[in-house]
């Protein structure tokens, strides 16, 4: 592929794998094994320092970057761990898009430059707890007191959000679905920490409970109405995770193929055996194949022709894909697969979430059946 990518790209490309090897590497098993993310504010400093905050966004400190390098970026992120892509992902294509593409001038200039510089951590809350994959049913609520707006519900599974110093935050209103940037030192807002996890373990989730939140008039999106404004936020960061989930998949091979020249049973190493030879020649065809998918619509985002069916597309195959090879370098591994020592466990364990989340698996196989059919079976 590497042909196919401007000496620019390439130089993003290698500059986030060497910030990613000095930088996540050494720290994220231990990040892993204990469920945390110690370091994620001078991490978020960093990258913003890379330019990988709002990266494909113009203005306020943006790096104004081509989408085949973000794509890259992601890639060589979630390459380390998907928690790292999750964290880039979050802050650039959920929180700060949205407020950059449907925020007022003040709303950009107060958050955008110190989102940039990863001084400030944003998250974003749209998912409930009865309202996952159909967002369009929420119950999240803000009415009008005066001038203000007072918000009130529950927002689940929120990457960052106990972390973050701002939420952007859907409701519904008597105007449809609206979205707020909601500071999250404002009274009535709590965001305690979902733990527990077996996936992201190295990334940071949380509930936004939002109880009575009294915001000024200011704090509305005003170019976000309708449930269209959150979906094509999530389009911009659906298109990230298409390259990061073979970034994952990437750094699985590499591990199997190295341990199979070297693990040796029945008298000679195990790459030797043709059935090990069928799942690395597997691999290697379905990551090539994810790859160049992600390339085709990074070009044509970058051309203003990427459609949200051609990135369902992309994000069911790149993710179910780049999971079954996590899946298969596991077996390629025998025992040592299921240890921290080793990355796979951890990379198979991440998709599982990168799977469900930014639409499940089956919500892409109904866009893209929608797509080929004309008919909408989201409801039955
Ligand atoms: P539907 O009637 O189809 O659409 C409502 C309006 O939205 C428009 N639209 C889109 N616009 C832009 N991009 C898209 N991908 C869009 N999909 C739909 C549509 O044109 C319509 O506009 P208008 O003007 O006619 O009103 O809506 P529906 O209720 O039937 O739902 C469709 C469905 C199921 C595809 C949608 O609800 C969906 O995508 N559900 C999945 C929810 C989801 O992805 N949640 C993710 C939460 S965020 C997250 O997971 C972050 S993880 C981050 C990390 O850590 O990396
Ligand atoms: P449900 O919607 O309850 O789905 C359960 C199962 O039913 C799935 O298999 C689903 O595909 C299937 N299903 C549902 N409807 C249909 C149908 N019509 N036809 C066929 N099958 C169907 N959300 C945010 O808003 N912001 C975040 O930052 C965020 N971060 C996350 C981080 C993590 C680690 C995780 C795990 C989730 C995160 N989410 C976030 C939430 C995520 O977007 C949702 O989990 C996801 O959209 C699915 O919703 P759900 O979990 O409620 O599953």
């Amino acid at each position: 592929m590497d042909d196919l990518l401007t000496p620019e790209e390439l130089g993003i490309r290698a500059a986030v794998r060497r910030w990613a090897a000095d930088r996540v590497l050494p720290g994220v098993a231990e990040w892993y094994e204990r469920g945390e993310l110690p370091v994620v504010r001078e991490l978020a400093r960093e990258l913003g320092s890379l330019g990988a905050l709002g990266m494909t966004l113009e203005g306020y400190g943006c790096a104004g970057a081509g989408a085949v390098q973000y794509g890259l970026t992601c890639l060589e992120l979630e390459a380390a761990d998907s928690g790292i892509r999750s964290l880039v992902s979050v802050q650039g294509s959920l929180a700060m898009y949205a407020i950059h593409r449907h925020g007022s001038s003040e709303q950009r200039e107060r958050w955008l430059p110190v989102m940039a510089a990863g001084e400030a951590i944003g998250c974003f809350g749209l998912t409930e707890p009865d309202h996952g994959s159909d967002p369009g049913s929420m119950r999240t609520r803000a009415r009008r007191e005066g001038s203000d707006w007072v918000l009130t519900g529950r927002k689940t599974w929120i990457t960052n959000a106990p972390i973050a110093d701002v939420a952007v935050v859907w409701a519904r209103t008597e105007e449809g679905i609206r979205g707020f940037v909601v500071p999250t030192d404002t009274p009535g807002l709590s965001a305690p920490e979902i733990r527990h996890k077996w996936s992201l373990r190295a990334s940071v989730t949380g509930e936004l409970v939002l109880d009575g939140v009294r915001l000024p008039a200011d704090a509305v999106l005003p170019g976000a109405r309708g449930l269209g404004a959150p979906l094509g936020c999530l389009g911009h960061a659906r298109y990230g995770i298409v390259w990061g989930a073979p970034g994952a998949a990437r750094s699985c091979l590499e591990t199997a193929l190295e341990y199979s020249r070297t693990r040796e049973q029945f008298g000679r190493p195990i790459g030797g055996f043709q059935l090990t030879q069928a799942k690395l020649a597997d691999m290697a065809v379905e990551l090539h194949k994810a790859l160049l998918l992600a390339l085709h619509l990074g070009r044509r985002m970058e051309a203003g022709s990427l459609t949200p069916e051609q990135i369902s597309f992309g994000k069911l195959n790149n993710v179910r894909e780049a999971l079954e090879i996590c899946r298969t370098s596991r077996t390629v591994l025998g025992a040592n697969g299921i240890s921290l020592e080793y990355p796979v466990m951890r990379h198979a364990t991440n998709l599982e979430s990168v799977l469900t989340y930014e639409g499940t698996s089956e919500m892409h196989q109904l866009v893209v059946g929608k797509a080929l059919t004309g008919l909408d079976a989201f409801r039955g």
